[in-house]
């Protein structure tokens, strides 16, 4: 059995199928690890879904905010914007099946014995990762809850409150854990977040920093996988912090990472999300990845 996690689909199945063959990915052996953001900008956000869908015995999977944007649009058209290229997916005859699925998904998985965690975003330096995960199982469950998660996905919009407080109560408290594990790049080293910055890692504003960089974090002795921040293109310094996002949806590449050996394959996109040319598998400076297998 492998076990594999790929980057920020977002719409993007044919360069998906690339990457699955080229390992010869066997459903009934192997597991696939998806980083969220599994749909929207990109070609074909629906087919994607169908496709992850019929697979998902094989699958984990978490949430990324483009993912909870579809779960909220579904809930609520009017939150549909012009860039967004979901409406297929609403307006589908299985669209509350697939939904109801991914409504059932993680904001954070952490596989014991890999010491692996998986994450759109990331894990603020604060948390420990059994804090980490206490916290994601009270937005897990309202996400589930067919009374609760209405009222969660019309609140969770917004950037305040922007620094963790135990006391938080609410969907404050919902929209500021979701934010951390679906949006965060920068933040300061008690977790206060900034939201605006978008560009690579030496850009952060004075005081703040990209969450996996401060040398207090509380999980640097894991490894964390996670996805969102195209701009980093894939390389991080910190050892045992692996980058997938590889902008796929903007011309780039789709990255599929061996999560036992370490070992990336990259598929080449278009602009349309369609596979442009197959690249070498590569194991740049990021060390093998689990060793306690
Ligand atoms: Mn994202």
């Amino acid at each position: 059995m492998a076990v594999y996690a790929v980057g920020d689909l977002q719409g993007c199945l044919q360069p998906l199928k690339c990457l699955l063959e080229r390992v010869a990915f066997d459903p009934a052996k192997d597991q696939l690890w998806l980083a969220g953001d599994l749909v929207n900008r990109g070609p074909e956000s629906l087919a994607t879904l169908r496709f992850l869908y019929a697979m998902r015995d094989s699958l984990v999977c978490v949430l990324g905010n483009h993912d909870l944007h579809l779960l909220a649009a579904g809930n609520n058209i009017e939150r549909l914007k012009k860039a967004d290229t979901l409406r297929e997916i609403i307006e589908a005859p299985d669209a509350k099946e697939l939904l109801d699925w991914l409504r059932q998904q993680k904001l954070l998985h952490f596989d014991e014995r890999r010491e692996v965690a998986l994450v759109h975003a990331g894990v603020p330096p604060q948390w420990s990762m059994s804090k980490a995960l206490r916290y994601a199982a009270e937005v897990e469950e309202v996400l589930r809850d067919d009374n609760r998660f209405k009222p969660y996905l019309d609140g969770m919009y917004g950037n305040d409150p922007n620094r963790w407080d135990r006391n938080l109560k609410g969907i404050d408290r919902l929209r500021l854990i979701t934010n951390y594990f679906t949006r965060m790049r920068f933040c300061t080293p008690d977790g206060k977040l900034d939201l605006k910055g978008k560009e690579g890692a030496d850009t952060a504003p004075p005081g703040y920093a990209p969450w996996f960089a401060h040398k207090a974090r509380r999980t640097r002795a894991l490894k964390i996988i996670f996805g969102h921040w195209a701009a980093l293109e894939g390389r991080v310094k910190q050892p045992g912090i692996f980058a997938l996002d590889t902008g796929c949806v903007w011309g780039g590449a789709l990255t599929l990472l061996n999560v036992d050996s370490g070992e990336r394959h990259l598929c080449k996109c278009d602009e349309h999300g369609k596979p442009r040319q197959s690249a070498p598998p590569v194991t740049p400076p990021y060390a093998a990845i689990a060793t306690k297998v």
